[in-house]
């Protein structure tokens, strides 16, 4: 059918697709593969999990370190920061990032919402312990952290 017998209908439709496309083409927060990485993020180095690159297709290696050994060391938490490292074919201002998502095996802290590169999940846990976790979208990404006294 040629362009100019579409019926207002399908120019409507049209019009909308190309809408949607436009407002989800920006930086939103969530998965953000390809030119619109996140810079590496800065801080906190010491409570840091790397999630590496080609993570998606690794197990206990997807997670640098891991396991994660962490100590209270007297004091009430400690803050964990998982970092998605998974960006590939060049740094993160050209390479392509592989989105993940961290959850807890059994609930113990909050889930990450989909990771972009170089974003970020960082929560605080209270007790001593371990802490088994792995990826929603690559369930063979497992990782463990271990909270001591
Ligand atoms: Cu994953």
């Amino acid at each position: 059918m040629p362009a100019h017998v579409l019926s207002g209908a399908s120019r409507r439709a049209t019009l909308i697709v190309l809408l949607l496309a436009i407002a989800c083409g920006g930086d939103s927060g969530g998965p953000n593969p390809g030119p619109n990485n996140n810079p590496p993020p800065t801080g906190n180095t010491g409570t840091d999990i790397n999630i590496t690159e080609g993570a998606s297709t690794r197990t206990t290696n997807a997670f640098s370190p891991n396991p994660k050994v962490v100590s209270l060391a007297g004091g009430s938490s400690v803050s964990i920061r998982w970092i998605n490292g998974d960006i590939t074919g060049g740094d993160y201002q050209q390479g392509t990032a592989t989105a993940h998502n961290i959850v807890s095996d059994n609930a113990a802290f909050p889930s990450s919402s989909n990771l972009g590169g170089n974003a970020t999940h960082t929560i605080s846990l209270t007790a001593a312990g371990n802490y088994p976790y792995h990826c929603s979208i690559h369930p063979n990404m497992v990782g463990t952290i271990t909270v001591n006294p």
